[in-house]
């Protein structure tokens, strides 16, 4: 699962604005993954979100994963789920899901990152690069000098997160990232497509040239 731009939601940030219109923007932007992350919404809500979410990226023909909850990604057709640590093993995962999604694995160092890899994980998410606001309750941070150490034991495609800025994002790839995941970075932008736009831009420039 090769994505650049990874894009969660955090309803927190869209400064009154609607999700369909912030998630379009970033869409336009150039995201090529959106993740349904909203920690506080009921199941109803999650399911709500997350067909139109479908809709918006099957137009776009962008990868929809819906974190933790493998039953909202069977409802609405998700191509995959993003789990943490402490959610139900890839495998059992897999099996709820059926062949050809995507199973996401949230990791911290690099133990993490093997075992994942070995657990058949389709990519990783590593992080945080730096501290976020935006969750309270990270692992250390782990940076830029992690996904070079990780790079170096995983072959899977490594998705960094964590507070990451376009002023970021150049050096997270040329550690050996594939990909950015961001919240608050892009979608509580005021302009949430030229945001999208221009971390998508350094991304391509920096894997184009390695
Ligand atoms: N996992 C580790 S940090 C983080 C998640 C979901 C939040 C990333 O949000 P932001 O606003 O891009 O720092
Ligand atoms: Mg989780």
């Amino acid at each position: 699962m090769d994505s650049r731009l990874y894009v969660l939601t955090g309803h927190a940030y869209y400064k009154g604005r609607q999700l369909k219109d912030v998630i379009a923007a970033a869409l336009r932007g150039g995201a090529d993954c959106i993740q349904l992350r909203e920690k506080d919404y009921s199941g109803r809500e999650l399911l709500e979100a997350g067909h139109l979410l479908r809709r918006l990226t099957r137009e776009a023909g962008v990868k929809l994963i819906i974190n933790d909850r493998i039953d909202v990604a069977r409802a609405v057709d998700a191509d995959g789920v993003h789990l943490g640590q402490g959610d139900l093993p890839i495998q059992v995962a897999r099996e709820i899901l059926g062949a050809g999604k995507i199973v996401g694995l949230s990791t911290h160092n690099v133990e993490e990152a093997v075992a994942a890899e070995r657990a058949g994980a389709d990519y990783i998410g590593l992080g945080p690069m730096k501290p976020t606001q935006t969750k309270l309750d990270t692992e250390p941070v782990v940076g830029p000098a992690g996904v070079l150490e990780v790079r170096r034991h995983v072959r899977l495609p490594i998705v960094a997160i964590g507070g990451i800025t376009a002023a970021d994002t150049a050096e997270i790839i040329r550690c050996g990232a594939n990909s950015v995941a961001v919240v608050s970075a892009v979608v509580g932008a005021d302009d949430v497509e030229a945001a999208a736009r221009e971390l998508r831009e350094i991304v391509d420039r920096e894997r184009g040239s390695r």
